[in-house]
């Protein structure tokens, strides 16, 4: 028997709200505080962006793009300590209210709720940075609406590796096959799609040049009423909007062509 949609398994920088932007200036901001002369501006945030995780991201960088000044002394401890200032920064930007929810991203989550679908976070990013996100666009008792929040450093290995995704689903005790990934890069799809997901992507000013091969569906972003989505690979959802329904028949209809590329 087909499996039915138990879950959707939500990525955050960039598919809850659109935080890229501001990910970049919180590292700006503790570069500056200690006396650093790094400044990363927007076309290099976004080849960094190649690398997920912000201590990784840091190293990437180093190692990259700042060859010209050797950076050797520069160690882990030291990248792990400019991050935590960095995560200071971004999680006072978020408690400014500088970072609102993506269009359609509230919608969805309380008709999930009320559908009664599992829901779990499943990103690179820190786990104070998804906390404070969601207290600051949800009520109070919002972390108790995800089943797991699988976040930063829980996994060895960050997207575009399989890991995050086992780790939830493990969590949550499902399958692949019981659960739809949103998700807004390439690196969280080839993630998604390792460990069996199927996955709707939205896009951003950052992911939106990216391959999306593979994904279930493209669209500019979930849609609200007055607000439609728009379809960038595969057909638009009815009334141009990404709904509980939409999200079930899409899930039904990767699972039967998964079945039929199996059975040949
Ligand atoms: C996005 C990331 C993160 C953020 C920075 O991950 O790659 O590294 O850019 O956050 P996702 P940290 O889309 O999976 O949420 O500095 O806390 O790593
Ligand atoms: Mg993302």
């Amino acid at each position: 028997m087909q499996q039915e949609l138990q879950a959707l398994l939500l990525d955050v920088d960039g598919t809850l709200a659109d935080t890229e932007e501001v990910h970049r200036r919180a590292f700006n901001s503790a570069f500056a505080e200690a006396g650093l002369d790094w400044n990363w501006s927007r076309d290099l945030y976004h080849q960094l962006l190649a690398v997920t995780g912000g201590k990784e991201r840091i190293r990437y960088f180093l190692d990259a793009f700042h060859a010209a000044r050797p950076v050797a002394g520069i160690s882990d401890e030291y990248i792990a300590q400019l991050h935590a200032r960095k995560t200071v920064f971004y999680t006072a930007a978020l408690a400014a209210g500088e970072v609102p929810l993506s269009p359609g991203v509230e919608r969805l989550i309380h008709e999930a709720r009320h559908a009664g679908l599992r829901l779990a976070i499943v990103t690179t990013t820190t786990e104070a940075n998804v906390t404070a996100l969601l207290e600051h666009s949800f009520t109070a008792d919002v972390a108790q609406w995800f089943d797991v929040i699988a976040a930063g450093n829980v996994v060895a290995k960050k997207k575009p590796a399989a890991d995050i995704y086992e780790y939830a689903l493990d969590k949550l005790g499902l399958a692949a096959d019981q659960c739809l990934a949103i998700e807004d890069s390439a690196n969280g799809l080839q993630s998604a799609l390792a460990a069996g997901v199927d996955t709707l992507i939205t896009i951003n000013h950052f992911t939106r040049d990216q391959d999306f091969t593979g994904a279930a569906q493209v669209v500019d972003h979930l849609g609200e009423p007055g607000q439609p989505c728009h379809a960038i690979a595969g057909a638009l959802p009815p009334d141009s909007l990404v709904d509980v329904a939409y999200l079930q028949r899409l899930h039904a209809d990767c699972l039967q062509r998964r079945g039929a590329q199996a059975g040949g």
